[in-house]
């Protein structure tokens, strides 16, 4: 029989050139408002290049990071198209919001760790985690969503705080850690049900490991808050400052290496995954 010359395996994708530190086309400080109404289809419209499920890739470089912000979610939809709208999520590569299901006590830190999993098992390749509020939208696009070599605050100056840090260890709102970052502090909480607390615990897990936080300049780091009432099952946890006393001695049991979900709904929507979710309830 002739020799056949085996097929060589050509380039599946054309070598793209790095993209560059900055993206093209920032314009600094945005104007945000809540007040006009936001229909789906027309965020739907402004985002062409987004594919199903959130996904975006630039068509003429490759990023440097592959990044997945997660949000935290429960009937919330009216936040998510602001959210949506705003330009940040064109930076990204995938957007997983992650929605509680049922009407158990909400427990954010734990859905953080959901996306984290869920995200990895849909891409393995992803290297950077923002973590989000559906509520937080940045007034300055230079706030860039991105990981570095210490855990990251964004959310640093939101109005609702007057613009600046509340206090100097906050890390509410938006964050944003690398992968061995994350696994590095056994990634969140679990057992903060309800509200408030979780946020500090994550700190305290970052200093404990010898991490510092990195933040952006105070007059970039800017937010807007969606003004809201306290949702119903989000109580403020009355267990919190006893639990934020004892990080050193949870984080080691209690986190991304014990969290124990049931994945009810993956639904690729045209610009995010919605991924539906039972965590159970607090004990
Ligand atoms: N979240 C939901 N649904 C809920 C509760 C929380 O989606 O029912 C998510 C959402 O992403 C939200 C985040 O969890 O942005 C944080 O919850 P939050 O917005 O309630 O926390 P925040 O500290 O507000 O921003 C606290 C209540 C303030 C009430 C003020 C009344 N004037």
């Amino acid at each position: 029989l002739p020799e056949v010359p085996s097929a060589r395996p050509g380039p599946t994708a054309p070598m793209l050139p790095p993209c560059p530190d900055s993206p093209p086309g920032l314009v600094g400080r945005l104007l945000i408002e809540f007040t006009s109404p936001m229909p789906l289809e027309r965020v739907q419209r402004e985002n062409p290049g987004v594919l199903m499920g959130g996904r975006y890739t630039p068509p003429d470089c490759t990023p440097a990071q592959t990044v997945a912000v997660i949000i935290p979610f429960r009937h919330r939809e009216h936040h998510l198209r602001y959210w949506l709208h705003y330009p940040i999520p064109r930076q990204l590569h995938g957007v997983y919001v992650i929605n509680q299901h049922g009407e158990d006590t909400f427990n954010r830190a734990k859905l953080l760790n959901v996306g984290f999993l869920e995200a990895l098992k849909e891409d393995a390749t992803y290297d950077c985690f923002i973590f989000s509020d559906v509520d937080l939208v940045p007034m300055d696009d230079r706030n860039l969503y991105r990981c570095g070599d210490q855990p990251r605050h964004f959310a640093i100056a939101m109005d609702k705080f007057g613009f600046r840090l509340p206090y100097a260890g906050y890390f509410g709102g938006v964050s944003g850690l690398s992968k061995a970052q994350f696994l590095r502090i056994n990634g969140f909480p679990n057992e903060y049900w309800g509200w408030g607390g979780e946020d500090d615990d994550i700190f305290n897990r970052i200093s404990l490991t010898g991490m510092k936080i990195s933040r952006p300049d105070i007059r970039i780091g800017r937010y807007r808050m969606i003004k809201h009432d306290r949702d119903k099952h989000n109580e403020p946890n009355p267990q919190r400052f006893t639990k934020i006393q004892n990080t050193k001695l949870t984080m080691k049991r209690d986190g991304i290496g014990s969290v124990r979900y049931q994945v009810l709904e993956v639904s690729r929507q045209p610009l995010f995954t919605n991924i539906t979710v039972d965590i159970g309830r607090p004990p």
